[in-house]
């Protein structure tokens, strides 16, 4: 007889994201237990990230997620059915091994992944804790109480906005706030005082928002968009306790050794002093990916000009993968690692690459995709790992806000066990 903790079922079906695309989600069973993962998609994705499996068929536009439901419910629930749902990293070095490709391109990181959070979810519920709790078991996380502070994208350009040759997001950092709950007021407040001005400024039509909830205005320049954000910042009442983030998603306008921010043309060497303006300027204490996925030598020098007090986080650089990381590590590229679960496959080699990030000293920014779902998992992943910041988009449409939600409930059920992060740079 198989223990209660056994896996008994696994069923995916093909789903809606936030972007009205198809995605995969999984149902996963072990005793009297069914729990679900909903699996998230990018827009502006690096070129090393793991394979997200798509038809390309007529239905959807090509973007049918068809195959690697089969994947799910005729080959991996073959093999893992029977398996202990305790077993994070037998389960997931089993898919790993089935797929039999470094990139998942067989059976799809999308697949993959949804049996592997499934199957945490599962495993957290049976054995009575809750799921960051889990989480922080399978990390080795001894201090799981960290409530993060969110980096918070209020105004989208770029590919979420559907502009060429744009920074991407311009996040709000509310490192004064003494909890998270509050964290989130704060940002919301700021937010709503921003759609104001934009109103203002652009009438109605300046308010219409992008992929990831944040304003997309009729604005040319990050500049400008930094300028009505710090306009909004102190009308909100927050001066000085709300920092600035960027995410510019440089590959996306870097061409032939040139990054192209709408009319200006710069080098990699321009590119570093662009941004220690800003930072100067507009209190940036965060530039994730402001060099394209390959240039670690654009990195390294901006990392060893502002290293020190600026967060520079690598994304499209890293793709959550060790050998990346251990790369950027040689070279002194980055000081952060932006983690997305998506971009790897896995929980088990997820955690992998924030342990190996923590143990260098770097920081850990857990991130949602530009298309999302209602499914806060990485809410409790955050805290978990004790990753210490999120980027979960703006304040606003439930599949951001369903992660803050996630949030603020762990924070209130901790009570004061629970402590708002101080962040190491940026003071
Ligand atoms: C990013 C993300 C999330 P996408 O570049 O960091 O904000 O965008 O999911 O489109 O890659
Ligand atoms: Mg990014």
């Amino acid at each position: 007889m198989t223990s209660e903790f056994g896996i008994t079922k696994i069923k995916a079906r093909e789903i809606l994201d936030s972007r009205g695309n198809p995605t995969v989600e999984v149902d996963l069973k072990a005793g009297n237990i069914i729990k679900r993962a909903l699996i998230p998609s990018g827009a502006s994705t690096g070129s090393y990230e793991a394979v997200e499996l798509r038809d390309g068929e007529k239905r959807y536009m090509g973007k049918g997620v068809l195959k690697a439901v089969n994947n799910v419910n005729n080959i991996i629930a073959k093999e893992i059915i029977g398996m202990d749902c305790r077993n994070q990293e037998e389960l997931d070095n089993k898919m790993i091994e089935l797929d039999g490709t470094k990139n998942k391109s067989v059976l799809g990181a999308n697949a993959i992944l949804g049996v592997s959070i499934a199957a945490v979810k599962v495993s957290a519920r049976l054995m009575n804790i809750p799921l960051h709790e889990r989480l922080a078991q399978l990390s080795g996380n001894k201090n799981e109480f960290i409530m993060p502070v969110p980096q918070m994208n209020v105004m989208n350009g770029g590919k979420h906005a559907g502009i060429e040759n744009d920074t991407q997001e311009h996040m709000l950092m509310p490192i004064g706030a003494k909890n998270f709950t509050e964290a989130v007021r704060m940002c919301a407040e700021t937010y709503h005082t921003l759609k104001g001005l934009l109103k203002q400024k652009f009438g109605a039509g300046g308010t219409n928002i992008a992929d990831e909830g944040g304003f997309a205005p009729p604005i040319h320049s990050v500049e400008e968009r930094l300028e009505l954000m710090l306009k909004a910042v102190e009308q909100a009442g927050y001066a000085g306790q709300i920092k600035f983030a960027l995410d510019p998603a440089a590959s996306e306008f870097y061409k032939d050794g040139i990054y192209n921010i709408r009319e200006k043309q710069m080098t990699s060497l321009e590119m570093v002093d662009f941004y220690k303006e800003l930072i100067d300027k507009y209190g940036i204490i965060s530039i994730e990916d402001g060099f394209a996925e390959n240039d670690f030598e654009g990195f390294a020098a901006m990392t060893k000009e502002v290293g020190n007090r600026v967060q520079i986080v690598g994304d499209d650089l890293l793709v959550t993968n060790v050998e990346r990381i251990e790369k950027a590590l040689q070279t002194g590229a980055c000081n952060s690692l932006l983690l997305k679960v998506n971009q790897v496959g896995t929980l088990t080699e997820s955690i992998a690459a924030a342990n190996l990030a923590f143990k260098n000293n770097w920081t850990v920014v857990v991130s949602h995709r530009s298309g999302e779902t209602e499914d806060p998992f990485i809410a409790d992943l955050v805290i978990g790992i004790g990753a210490n910041q999120t980027k979960f988009g703006a304040p606003a449409r439930s599949d951001r806000c369903a992660k803050y939600n996630e949030l603020i409930r762990i924070e209130d059920s901790l009570g004061s066990a629970a402590k708002y992060s101080k962040l190491s740079f940026g003071n």
